[in-house]
């Protein structure tokens, strides 16, 4: 069983946000204001059952899915697609395909050192995020 992923992460560091907003096709004002945000994720994991909540100070973007269960996303706020989502687990991680107009795009998340690991894909642009445990629990 991997760790479990519930809690309240902040982030510690985003190498290559601007590559992957790049990819996403966001105009550059929208990237400027994007590029600065401290994204928090609070992740309850019930299971296979999860929701994902990405908070910022701008915007706020949520999805809920269970593992292997293919799911209707819509990335409002961000780039506004519609994608076809389904998320596995490969060993410890989990991975995520979106299945769209963008190619070889997804996430995957895994637990490492006490921090949890996301990197985002798309279009062979790859972002790397790292979240430390909240101070608060
Ligand atoms: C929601 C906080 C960021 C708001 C940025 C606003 C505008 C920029 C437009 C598009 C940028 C593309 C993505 C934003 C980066 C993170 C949001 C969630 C990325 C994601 O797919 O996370 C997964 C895995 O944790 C769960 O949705």
């Amino acid at each position: 069983m991997p760790a479990s992923f519930s809690g309240t992460w902040d982030m510690i560091s985003n190498v290559n946000f601007e590559g992957y907003m790049i990819a996403l096709g966001i105009s550059s004002n929208l990237r400027k204001i994007a590029l600065k945000l401290k994204q928090r994720k609070v992740i309850e994991q019930q299971g296979d059952l999860f929701i994902i909540k990405t908070l910022s100070t701008f915007r706020n973007y949520t999805i809920s899915f269970k593992v292997d269960c293919e799911f209707q996303e819509f990335t409002k706020g961000l780039d506004n697609r519609h994608v076809k989502s389904l998320v596995v687990w490969q060993d410890n991680k989990l991975v995520c395909e979106q299945l769209g107009e963008k190619k070889n795009r997804g996430w995957a998340h895994w637990i490492e050192d006490d921090k949890l690991h996301l990197e985002l894909y798309c279009e062979g642009e790859v972002c790397k995020q790292v979240f430390k445990k909240s101070a608060n629990e």
